[in-house]
């Protein structure tokens, strides 16, 4: 579908249809029919279903596929010694939706296949690349693939267990991976990262415009902090005597939005808690929850961080209730690069569309490659800013525009 722009040339355009068809076909895979939400997490046979769907799809646009060390799927398309390498996942956080990561490796997919068609000839390789568990929702520990190709993963993060006692390198052997020794997954041949994701957030929406060009990404540390009360007899213990786990983890969440109330930088979220031994009859004698802490400023999180743990240790001694924490993961803040994002304003202006730069609230895969390579991000609008949710929703419109002003900086870098 030729698109008329401002200066009346008519230029290439990605086949919308066959996009949004592999949108629609993905999202199927991990989809709770009754929710709409999708769940499909790292090593699963949920995963490995929606992998083979996206190997067909990389194989289709005439790329050769491969599995890197740690389970990241990378598509290669052409040769060269530098390589644009573009990506994003295809795993899911809890209920989530169809767009989050999903938009991004099937519109980089659809740029190549485009290329193909139109028989260019890039000088440098393109790779495709759908980064292995990139939400960690399964083990609390995420962006795995992109971590091992920055060269920032460890043996000791491996070790993180899932709910049933899985580590993530038992999880890998399962499906016939060999993640060690892990500098095999490292790349040093990345000449620029881009990524286009859907903006999560309701900048976007609120300017008015179909894409952005993100200037910085916060990044997230998830804490897990750990309240040790006393379980007893819901009925034959009276109050003043009680070490209740769960009011003083309730009293420390509160506490901690509290402190978040006017600041406008950094964002504190509790998303998981877990109660023992969970009866009805029971006063809870342990509670277990998380805390994800994210700026776009290193130091404001480490401040933040300290300031928080100082507030719930005052809880907890205060109620006689010990207090322990963890780090789960601790991820750098990262910043674009500037010329990536001129190139993209320049694809955006073509179409007539006014560039807006934003950062990103939201962490992305491209805060670790930032480690070794340039980066660039470009955002697509989220309908009320929702996501983390089956309500997630892009517009094809804004989908089409997006993949065309993506596939233009991928052709102009590639040359
Ligand atoms: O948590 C995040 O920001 C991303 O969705 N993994
Ligand atoms: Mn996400
Ligand atoms: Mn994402």
């Amino acid at each position: 579908m030729p698109f008329p722009i401002p200066n009346e040339r008519v230029i290439v355009m990605i086949n919308d249809s066959r996009l949004l068809q592999h949108l629609q076909d993905l999202s199927q895979i991990g989809r709770n029919e009754e929710t709409g939400g999708i769940n499909r997490f790292s090593f699963t046979p949920e995963e490995q279903q929606a992998i083979e769907l996206v190997v067909s799809y990389m194989e289709e646009a005439g790329m050769t596929v491969v599995v890197d060390a740690v389970g990241n799927i990378i598509g290669t398309y052409g040769e060269g010694n530098e390589t644009i390498m573009l990506g994003s996942h295809i795993d899911t956080v809890p209920e989530g939706g169809k767009y989050d990561g999903a938009l991004g490796v099937l519109a980089a997919i659809e740029v190549v296949q485009t290329i193909h068609e139109q028989q260019l000839s890039p000088s440098k390789k393109i790779e495709v690349v759908a980064f292995k568990d990139e939400e960690g929702t399964r083990f609390g520990f995420g962006l795995i693939g992109s971590r091992a190709m920055a060269g920032l993963l460890t043996h000791q993060q491996l070790q993180q267990n899932d709910e049933a006692g899985i580590s993530i390198e038992e999880a890998m052997k399962q499906f016939q991976l060999s993640p060690f020794p892990l500098e095999k997954a490292k790349r040093n041949d990345i000449r620029a990262y881009l990524e286009m994701h859907i903006e999560q957030g309701k900048v976007l929406e609120i300017e008015d415009l179909p894409v952005g060009v993100v200037t910085g990404i916060a990044a997230p540390l998830w804490l897990e902090v750990t309240v040790t009360g006393v379980s007893e007899h819901a009925g034959a213990t009276p109050m003043p005597t009680r070490h209740d786990a769960l009011t003083a983890a309730s009293e420390m969440i509160l506490a901690i939005e509290q402190m978040l109330k006017d600041t406008t930088d950094s964002v504190a979220t509790v998303g998981k808690l877990n109660v023992r031994p969970n009866g009805v009859n029971v006063i809870p004698g342990k509670v277990t929850f998380t805390i994800d802490i994210r700026d776009i400023d290193e130091q404001r999180i480490s401040t933040l961080e300290n300031a928080i743990l100082k507030q719930l240790q005052k809880i907890a001694e205060r109620r006689n209730v010990p207090l322990s924490s963890q780090v789960l993961q601790r991820v750098k803040p990262a910043k674009t690069d500037a010329t990536l994002q001129q190139q993209l304003k320049d694809s955006i202006e073509k179409y007539g569309i006014r560039s807006h730069s934003l950062i990103s609230g939201a962490g992305h895969d491209a805060m670790n490659i930032a480690a070794v390579a340039p980066i660039g991000m470009l955002f697509v609008r989220s309908k009320d800013g929702i996501s983390h949710n089956p309500l997630e929703y892009s517009s094809s419109e804004d989908i089409v525009i997006a993949t065309n002003i993506f596939y233009d900086t991928v052709v102009e870098l590639a040359k």
